[in-house]
């Protein structure tokens, strides 16, 4: 017998800090040494490969349950497939609060979901759309105590906005019991506003979507989410950002040493408003919130990126089928954009188009593509184990051609979505090999993992996501169950 069950041999080693040629050698689900000449009972060839930490995707939308008592056409087992088929192993995905209900019964049902079907890690951020006493001081505690260690909430949206009073309950929540707050910013008022208007002038087709809700009306909710966590001291990440004007209150409040993060989505850097201008409803394909703006917003984006302002690249995936009756077109073709679901799938090409356009394109290298991708999101989620290439970290790894070309099609991304916004792009580096906790769960495309073989990763407290400690007046309004 061997040091190590598995050996991956001779590759270009990828932390977030360092590249290197070495071996890994992996035993028990990790890593137990990364070195030269290390020998294992099975060897792969990582010869002019990137070995990287299997990508974590902290913002994806999958087996999601709806009013109507049916699910998200994207299943564990398919959204699963997809993930590995990209190169990502792990995920946080959302437990649901219908207004009017709970959360400690639907959540159960999200790992009973997840249990039988993920074939990654997973982890739950909890949705709050209703605050009530019950759920903010009955149900929560018991929630982030059994490892759901963030909140999300939408400040837009019917069915799921909170207004500010619901938002400041969340806050309090979570700085009481020790969790992270997720926030969609857009303003629901200005765009039901602005939705009324386009209707009323007959402008209904996909690509009034972003006429609806301009960049400012994602500022300003950004601008009242930061001062409301700000008030209660607590940590946010910003979800989604769409442009640099958005990323700038994240910096000011960076600079004021707010714990404020801001994550973004491949989305943002490809597409763009002018998408959901394709004839017909091709538009809707490009649909999702907030909305993809320009070639210049995108450009932008990169610069925080590279100031450090963004730091996590999620996917966002929350794909809805184009020619599906319960997808794209579920009130018909004809529907106004105001009816037609948001969202786009990206959990398997989240990898490929970033690296494209990040890394083979020079606008980041190796280092930097990984601390977005996987390295920051495990820490700022607090996913043990996860986002590394160290001995004791996960044995979570992707094997990448960096030389591979590609055209992205709908069938190599193995999800159950009938397309992909990025259908015919051309890209330079590709995932050839994926190993989730040491076994071998996509070799050349196949997905060889068994579903039901993913564990929910629950997250215990860790440092970063305390509070400062800096309160207004030095009063903690949020001791009191107000
Ligand atoms: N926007 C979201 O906030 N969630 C899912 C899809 C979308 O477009
Ligand atoms: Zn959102
Ligand atoms: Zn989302």
């Amino acid at each position: 017998m061997s040091d190590y069950e598995l050996v991956i041999a001779g590759g270009t080693v990828v932390t977030a800090s360092d590249v290197f040629r070495a071996d890994v050698g992996i035993r028990g689900g990790r890593i137990a040494a990364i070195g030269l000449d290390l020998k294992g009972d099975q060897r792969m060839e990582a010869d002019g490969l990137l070995v990287m930490p299997g990508g974590v995707d902290t913002h994806c939308h999958i087996e999601q349950l709806q009013a109507n008592g049916g699910a998200d056409e994207e299943s564990w087992a398919s959204g699963s497939t997809s993930a590995l088929a990209g190169g990502t192993t792990s995920a946080v995905t959302f437990s649901n609060q219908f207004k009017g209900r709970g959360v400690l019964e639907p959540l159960a049902e999200y790992h009973r979901r997840a249990k039988a079907g993920a074939m990654i890690d997973y982890g739950f951020h909890q949705i709050i759309s209703d605050a009530t006493d019950k759920v903010m001081f009955e149900e929560i505690p018991q929630v982030i105590a059994s490892g759901v260690r963030s909140l999300k909430v939408f400040l837009t949206y019917e069915n799921s906005f909170i207004d500010d009073k619901g938002f400041i309950r969340v806050l309090a929540a979570a700085r009481r019991h020790g969790a992270l707050v997720t926030v969609h910013c857009e303003n629901y008022e200005a765009i039901n506003w602005r939705t009324a208007a386009l209707l009323a002038a007959g402008h209904v087709e996909p690509k009034y979507h972003a006429w609806s809700r301009p960049s400012m009306i994602e500022r300003e909710a950004t601008h009242r989410a930061i001062a409301l966590a700000e008030m209660v001291d607590v940590p946010i990440q910003v979800f989604h950002v769409s442009c640099p004007e958005v990323a700038t209150e994240i910096a000011r409040a960076q600079a004021r040493g707010l714990k404020v993060w801001g994550e973004t989505c491949p989305q943002y850097f490809v597409l763009g408003a002018a998408d959901m201008d394709r004839p017909g409803f091709e538009g809707a394909k490009f649909m999702c919130s907030p909305s993809p703006r320009d070639p210049a917003a995108s450009a932008g984006l990169w610069d925080m990126i590279r100031m450090g302002t963004l730091d996590v690249i999620s996917s966002d995936h929350s794909g809805w089928g184009y020619m599906s009756p319960v997808g794209k077109r579920i009130h018909g073709t004809n529907a106004p954009f105001s009816d037609i679901p948001n969202g786009v799938p990206g959990v398997g090409s989240r990898l490929a188009v970033l690296f494209n356009e990040g890394v083979t394109k020079g606008k980041i290298d190796l280092s930097t593509f990984v601390r977005l991708t996987a390295t920051n999101p495990a820490k700022l989620f607090g996913l043990a184990g996860k986002g590394t290439i160290a001995p004791g970290a996960d044995a979570d790894l992707v094997l990448w051609d960096p030389t591979k070309k590609m055209t992205i099609t709908n069938e190599l991304l193995q999800h159950v979505i009938d397309y992909t916004p990025y259908e015919g792009m051309e890209v330079t580096g590709w995932p050839v090999a994926t190993i989730r906790r040491g076994e071998i769960a996509m070799r050349d495309g196949k997905v060889l993992a068994a579903p039901g073989s993913g564990r929910f990763m629950a997250r215990a407290p860790y440092d970063l996501i305390k509070p400062t400690g800096r309160l207004p007046f030095g009063f903690d309004a949020s001791a009191y169950q107000v």
